[in-house]
């Protein structure tokens, strides 16, 4: 009779812890509690059968094995309890969280054009080399373009800059003699007649070409004109400013050379080349002394006052800035090309 209890109350003690593990509510937990450990449970029924045992040891022993069972089985509801609870609280943080990241949208902002941002970098350097900004229109007189640049009607040179002629007659003024500046170098002139020297300024702005948009060519383009007129000018003073600039502009691992050219309005004329830290020269634009027939246009006297300029083109210093192929692809409008500078 003994064994038999006892196999009974080990037999319901399994029964029930494996329903408790099967729980898989806390709901589930309060039902299997009330047929449990309630009265009407199987272990309060064996051990109800407890009284009905004559000798005192194995009473004892029984109430002991129902006992340990009926608290094995408390502990067990308490253990499931638990655990279903911090499983649903787990869940319900999760439910309930708010990822503050996915109100922040991915920037959308725009920025500046490349070549704005050369412009920009370039104005900076060399107003931290002491230049001043200056200004010009971009629609010109035939004479400030080229007649005041020593390039009077007729001369070869002009035929150099395709120009594009602009259909306005100036009071008192001839048809045919209002242009879309080719260049920057009409700043020089204007910067002359208004201001008297010394003179240290650079002219960043846009100029028309009737050229045909190729890799390295675009009718409407960017040049940086930079002026110095002062007493005692000298090539070498060029030849410093150019090398500052690109060391300043491009890194210290690279230098500038002045090639021999021509230009009408500067007399010697350089063309200006940068040497890339592997060793490779490109040309960036031209330069020289100013003519006196320039300094004598702009109401200066050569003998007293001597000066340097230089120009050269902004979207194709940022073309091999960036390593970009054909000058064509910065004004495509392909806003996934754009976004890369
Ligand atoms: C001039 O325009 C001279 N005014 C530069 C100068 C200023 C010389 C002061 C001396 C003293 P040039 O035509 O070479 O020079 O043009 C200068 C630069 O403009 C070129 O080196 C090139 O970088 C750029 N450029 C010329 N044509 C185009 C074009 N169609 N598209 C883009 N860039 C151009």
């Amino acid at each position: 009779m003994i064994p038999d209890i006892i196999s009974a109350i080990r037999a319901a003690e399994q029964t029930a812890l494996d329903d408790i593990s099967g729980a898989t509510t806390l709901d589930d937990v309060v039902a299997l509690r009330t047929r449990l450990s309630g009265k009407k449970g199987e272990l309060a029924g064996l051990k109800k059968r407890l009284g009905s045992i004559e000798s005192i040891d194995d009473k004892k022993a029984a109430g002991q094995a129902v006992n340990e069972a009926m608290a094995a089985v408390d502990t067990a509801l308490d253990a499931r309890r638990a655990e279903l609870h911090a499983h649903a609280l787990a869940e319900r943080v999760e439910a309930e969280r708010i990822d503050l990241t996915e109100y922040v949208r991915p920037s959308s902002r725009g920025h500046a054009h490349l070549v704005t941002q050369a412009w920009e970098r370039l104005e900076d350097v060399f107003v931290g080399m002491g230049f001043r900004v200056a200004e010009g229109p971009e629609v010109e007189t035939d004479w400030h373009n080229f007649e005041a640049l020593n390039m009077p009607i007729g001369h070869p040179a002009r035929g150099e800059w395709d120009t594009l002629f602009v259909d306005h007659v100036p009071p008192g003024g001839q048809p045919g003699t209002t242009v879309l500046r080719t260049h920057t170098s009409p700043v020089q002139i204007r910067t002359m007649l208004d201001e008297e020297p010394p003179i240290y300024i650079i002219a960043p702005g846009r100029v028309f070409r009737r050229d045909t948009p190729d890799a390295t060519h675009m009718p409407v383009f960017h040049q940086i004109e930079g002026l110095v007129i002062d007493r005692g000018i000298t090539m070498a003073d060029l030849a410093g400013t150019i090398e500052v600039f690109t060391q300043a502009y491009f890194g210290p691992g690279f230098h500038s050379r002045l090639r021999p050219s021509y230009f009408p309005f500067t007399e010697p004329s350089a063309e200006f080349d940068i040497q890339r830290p592997n060793g490779e020269w490109i040309e960036l634009g031209g330069s020289g002394m100013v003519h006196p027939n320039v300094l004598r246009a702009g109401g200066l006297d050569p003998e007293v006052w001597s000066g340097f300029a230089f120009g050269f083109g902004i979207d194709r210093m940022a073309k091999e800035r960036h390593g970009i192929e054909d000058l064509r692809e910065m004004y495509a409008d392909d806003i996934r090309f754009i976004e890369q500078f």
